[in-house]
């Protein structure tokens, strides 16, 4: 119980470090590319699948660091685009997503 509560305060902690980078990287590119519609830069994780709540399209994942948004190893919820990738992923897996910020949150793209 105890490592669990510390696990808890570590994401807590870590989260709005990672949204933070995530919103700098965000800005730097829309000025790049002033006129056209700004797409979400895709990023790629490998991880385990800790859980899949089919019901609210959310899938908990243990993942790797991601180098493009300097995220450290962490296990946190995705959303997925399409419902459909839910299929694909079961709890206990090992997987290679891929993954875009969309408003606010992460969503799965696209699972190897
Ligand atoms: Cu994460």
């Amino acid at each position: 119980m105890k490592t669990l509560s510390i696990a808890i305060i570590t994401l807590a902690l870590t989260a709005p470090t990672a949204a933070f980078a995530q919103a700098t990287q965000m800005d730097g590119m829309a000025m790049g590319q002033s006129g056209k519609e700004t797409k979400a830069a895709v990023h790629q994780a490998t991880g385990v699948v800790k859980n899949v709540d089919a019901g609210n399209g959310k899938v908990t994942l243990e993942h790797g660091p991601v180098k493009t948004l300097n995220w450290p190893a962490m296990t946190m919820t995705f959303g997925v685009k399409d419902k459909g990738l839910l299929d694909k992923l079961r709890a206990g897996q090992r997987v290679q997503v891929e993954f875009q910020e969309q408003g606010g949150s992460y969503v799965i793209t696209s699972v190897k």
